[in-house]
């Protein structure tokens, strides 16, 4: 593999390059939109996004829309077998499903979830931009053997790895299932967007065959994960099926396992602002697959109004 020339750009999030683990100030805006009025959320929730670094909102979508969800998610888990390989993830050490990546891409219900008004509005007006679809995934975090998802700031992986200049992105994570204090419901730590952890360890050649199962790399310190929940405490993001997380790239956070007997499915979608499009990686690895990062196709997301009946 051809080495990359020698790197002059400059790195606002530098990270897995120094012997010490670090803490560096967010130089990017939470909330990108100045004005308040016209805002698809009232003040109080725009102010608890930027404050806390993530919302969570029930009722986004009707019961419909939710059982179309529902089943699009068990069909494309019966099917797994038939979707590229490299796009279904197992579970560390067994076979079971964990995840299936570009779900946009290969379901047309989950498209036009992704381009949904009712998400893609909240998307705009945080980012102050138009959008584009950045990664889309379902988890479905198996009833028994579902494994945890260790501490993370999605952005680390994807500046580092994939080439995300700034902090210009979010996720939506929309509940497929009733999320309890049982089956591993996404925890994050209130505030910790605002800082970023600089991480240490050199990023193996193709980490994401690893990663996506069990993340080492890019994985916060213990002394710093602890001041930030020391800081901020723990939220879960409990709540009936259909609750919506909508967090920020930088935002603190992971999941316990699921030792239920049921399964705990969530669908991913992030969303990058048109003017954050990746770039070479700030790291020395080669770009991941486009299923993990979107490289080619930068076009914006055009909203769709109205409620989902059938595609
Ligand atoms: O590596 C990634 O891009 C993914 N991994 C995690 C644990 N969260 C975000 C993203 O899907
Ligand atoms: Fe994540």
């Amino acid at each position: 593999m051809s080495a990359r020339p020698q790197e002059t750009r400059l790195d606002l999030y530098p990270s897995r390059r120094g012997a010490k683990p670090c803490s560096i100030e967010r130089q990017d805006p939470v909330v990108h939109s100045a004005h308040r009025q016209g805002a698809p959320l009232p003040p109080q929730q725009i102010c608890d996004y930027e404050r806390n670094g993530f919302l969570i909102l029930e009722q986004l979508f009707d019961a419909r829309e939710l059982e179309l969800l529902q089943e699009e998610a068990a069909k494309l888990r019966a099917a797994s077998g038939q979707i590229d390989a490299t796009l279904a993830v197992a579970e560390p050490g067994d076979s079971s499903l964990r995840s299936v990546f570009h779900v946009h891409e290969i379901s047309p219900l989950l498209r036009r979830i992704a381009h949904d008004a009712r998400l893609v509005d909240l998307a705009e007006y945080i980012l102050g931009d138009r959008v584009y679809v950045h990664q889309s995934r379902l988890n479905y975090k198996p009833g028994l053997s579902g494994k945890e998802f260790y501490w993370h700031s999605d952005f680390e992986t994807w500046h580092v790895e994939d080439g995300m200049p700034r902090m210009r992105a979010l996720s939506v994570s929309i509940s497929l299932v009733e999320n309890t204090a049982l089956n591993g419901p996404l925890m994050l730590i209130p505030g910790s967007h605002r800082r970023y952890l600089s991480c240490v360890g050199e990023t193996p050649e193709e980490h994401f065959r690893q990663s996506l199962r069990k993340q080492e790399y890019g994985v916060p310190d213990p002394e710093a994960l602890t001041a930030f929940a020391d800081d901020g405490g723990i939220t879960a993001a409990t709540g009936p099926a259909g609750t919506v997380a909508l967090f920020d790239c930088n935002t603190m956070h992971g999941s316990n396992g699921n030792i239920t007997p049921y399964p705990r499915s969530n669908l991913f979608i992030v969303y990058n602002s048109v003017s954050n499009t990746v770039e070479a990686p700030f790291g020395p690895t080669e770009p991941r697959p486009e299923f993990l990062a979107e490289r080619s196709d930068f076009e914006h997301v055009k909203a769709i109004s109205g409620p989902i009946r059938s595609v």
